[in-house]
C-alpha cells in the first residue's frame, strides 16, 4: 500500500486521477460565478486562464464546461433517421428533436479535434478508471470517430454489460461496409422510427454479431479514395505515377495462423501444400535464394513437421498457403486481397519515398521482422525472430498497418502486365527471409512473382473490404 500510494504521489498529476480536475473546477466555477457567459468582454480573460493550464486540465475543463448543462440535457446528435434510432437506446427522451442540440461548442470542437491522439488516450484513461463509459465520452468518441477506443469500450462491456456501449461500436462502424450488410443493421433499418421495442435488441445474437464486427471494424484502417503516387522513377514493372483508387479498408495486421484455423474448421479446406506435399522451407545453412522442398510442410507445420508447429505461433502470420489457398479464405470471410496498387498506396501512406519511413534502407529493422545476417549461412535471431514473429511486433507505418515490410510476403491481386501468365501471382513487401543482400529493396517499390499454386513458409497475406457498402443487400 505504502508503494503504491507513493507511485501515485510520484506520477503527474496530468496522467494520474483526477486528471486536472481541481483546476477545471475551479476555472469553471469562477466563470459561472462571474456571469461570463453573458459578458463577452470577459472572454479575453477566461481565454488567457484556459491557456495557461496544461493541455490535460484544459481537456478536463472542455469536458466538463462551460456549456455541460445544454449537453447533458441533449446529449444526442440529431442525424439521419437510422442514426436516431441507435441512438434512440441511449436516450428516449431526445428521440425526434432533431435542430435542437448543436453538439459541442466550436472551441471545444477544435480542442478535441486539434488534440486528437491525446484526447483518445485520456479519454480511455477517464473511463478504464471509472469502469464506465458516460453520455459525454461516447459523444465525443463518436464525434472523433475513435475506433481505437473499441477495445477498452468491449473489456468495460465484459466487466459492466452496459448494450451503450454496444450502440457506440454501432455508430462508430455505421458506415463500414460489413456492419452496414449485416443482419443487426438489417434491423435497424427495418424497424420503425418511434417505436422504441423495435430497436436493436440485446438478444446473445445481436450481441454476439455486434461485438464481433466491432473488433474486426477495430483492426481496419480506412484508405481514403483518391489520386496516390506509387513505383518508382526508372522501374519496368513498377513505374512512378499517380493512381486514383477507390475507397477500401486494410487490415493493421497480416492474417493470422488463429483467423485462418477459423476457416478451416468451418470449411474443412485443404491447402495445396497438404494435396500436393510441395510446400518450399528453409533451414541454415542455405545458399542464397535457396530452398527445401518438405513433404510434411503445410501451414499448420510451416517449416516442416521436424521444425515444430504453430500451437505457440497463432499470433503469427498464417503461411505455408498458396494464392488459390488465400482466394478460398476470403470468398470464406467476405474479404478480398488488396491490389498491387491499393497495397502501394496503402504502404507508402502518402510517402513518395522508398519506403514509408524514407530512402534510409538500413531503417527497415524499427518497422519489420527481416534478416539481419550477411547471408542465409548461418540462424539470424538478432531481431528475436529467425522466422515469422506475432504481428503487430514492430513499430506501424504513418497510417497504423504493421509488419507492411517483412515477416511475410504478402499476396495481391492483379496483374504487372496484360500479357503475362494466369498462374503467375504477386506479392509484396519482403519476409523475414529478406536481407539487404538479397531482396530488391524489401519489394517496397519491386514486384516479386510465383505460381499461384505455390507455398512458401515466408508467404502469407493481408485482406481488404471494399467501400463504401454496395447499395442495398
Ligand atoms: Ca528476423
Amino acid at each position: 500500500m505504502i508503494a503504491a500510494a507513493m507511485l501515485t504521489s510520484a506520477a503527474s498529476a496530468q496522467t494520474t486521477p483526477p486528471y486536472g480536475l481541481k483546476k477545471a473546477k475551479a476555472l469553471y466555477t469562477e466563470w459561472v460565478k462571474d456571469g461570463a457567459k453573458y459578458q463577452p468582454k470577459k472572454k479575453a480573460y477566461y481565454d488567457q486562464k484556459l491557456a495557461a493550464l496544461s493541455l490535460r486540465e484544459q481537456f478536463t475543463y472542455h469536458m466538463i464546461g462551460p456549456e455541460a448543462f445544454t449537453q447533458i440535457c441533449s446529449m444526442i446528435p440529431m442525424r439521419e433517421n437510422a442514426r436516431i434510432r441507435i441512438y434512440g437506446t441511449l436516450n428516449p427522451y431526445d428521440f425526434g428533436m432533431e435542430g435542437m442540440y448543436e453538439g459541442w461548442s466550436a472551441r471545444q470542437r477544435d480542442f478535441f479535434e486539434t488534440h486528437r491522439d491525446s484526447v483518445l488516450t485520456w479519454l480511455q484513461a477517464v473511463i478504464e478508471n471509472q469502469g464506465f463509459v458516460g453520455l459525454n465520452a461516447q459523444h465525443l468518441i463518436i464525434d472523433l470517430k475513435g475506433k481505437e477506443l473499441i477495445p477498452t469500450l468491449l473489456t468495460i462491456y465484459d466487466h459492466h454489460g452496459d448494450n451503450d456501449i454496444l450502440t457506440t461500436c454501432m455508430m462508430l462502424m455505421y458506415e463500414y461496409p460489413p456492419f452496414a450488410n449485416s443482419a443487426v443493421n438489417d434491423q435497424l433499418q427495418k424497424s420503425q422510427p418511434n417505436t422504441f421495442s423495435k430497436y436493436i435488441r440485446a438478444t446473445p445474437e445481436n450481441i454476439k454479431a455486434i461485438r464481433e464486427l466491432a473488433t474486426q471494424f477495430a483492426n481496419f484502417v480506412e484508405v481514403k479514395a483518391g489520386a496516390y503516387w506509387v513505383g518508382k522513377e526508372g522501374s519496368q514493372r513498377n513505374p512512378l505515377r499517380k493512381v486514383t483508387i477507390n475507397a477500401f479498408y486494410i487490415a493493421k495486421y497480416e492474417t493470422t495462423n488463429e483467423e485462418f484455423e477459423k476457416f478451416v474448421t468451418a470449411t474443412g479446406y485443404k491447402t495445396d501444400a497438404e494435396r500436393h506435399h510441395d510446400a518450399m522451407v528453409f533451414e541454415p545453412p542455405l545458399k542464397e535464394f535457396r530452398w527445401i522442398q518438405d513433404t510434411t510442410a503445410y501451414w499448420r507445420y510451416p517449416n516442416g513437421k521436424t521444425r515444430g508447429g504453430i500451437e505457440k505461433k497463432m499470433n503469427h502470420p498464417v503461411t505455408c498457403i498458396s494464392y488459390r489457398d488465400i482466394q478460398a479464405y476470403c470468398t470464406w470471410a467476405h474479404v478480398r486481397l488488396p491490389t498491387l496498387e491499393e497495397w502501394e498506396v496503402a504502404c507508402r501512406a502518402g510517402t513518395k519515398t522508398d519506403f514509408f519511413f524514407g530512402d534510409d534502407e538500413t531503417k527497415i529493422g524499427q518497422y519489420a521482422n527481416v534478416w539481419h545476417g550477411h547471408d542465409h549461412m548461418k540462424a539470424d535471431y538478432s531481431d528475436g525472430y529467425m522466422y515469422t514473429s506475432p504481428v503487430g511486433s514492430f513499430k506501424p507505418n504513418p497510417w497504423g498497418l504493421y509488419d507492411m515490410y517483412g515477416n511475410v510476403f504478402e499476396f495481391c491481386s492483379g496483374q504487372v502486365s496484360p500479357t503475362e501468365s494466369k498462374s503467375v501471382a504477386h506479392a509484396r513487401g519482403g519476409s523475414w527471409w529478406c536481407s539487404a543482400n538479397a531482396c530488391d529493396s524489401y519489394n517496397s517499390y519491386a514486384i516479386g512473382q510465383v505460381n499461384i499454386h505455390a507455398s512458401f513458409s515466408n508467404q502469407g497475406f493481408r485482406v481488404v473490404i471494399s467501400s463504401p457498402a454496395p447499395p442495398g443487400k
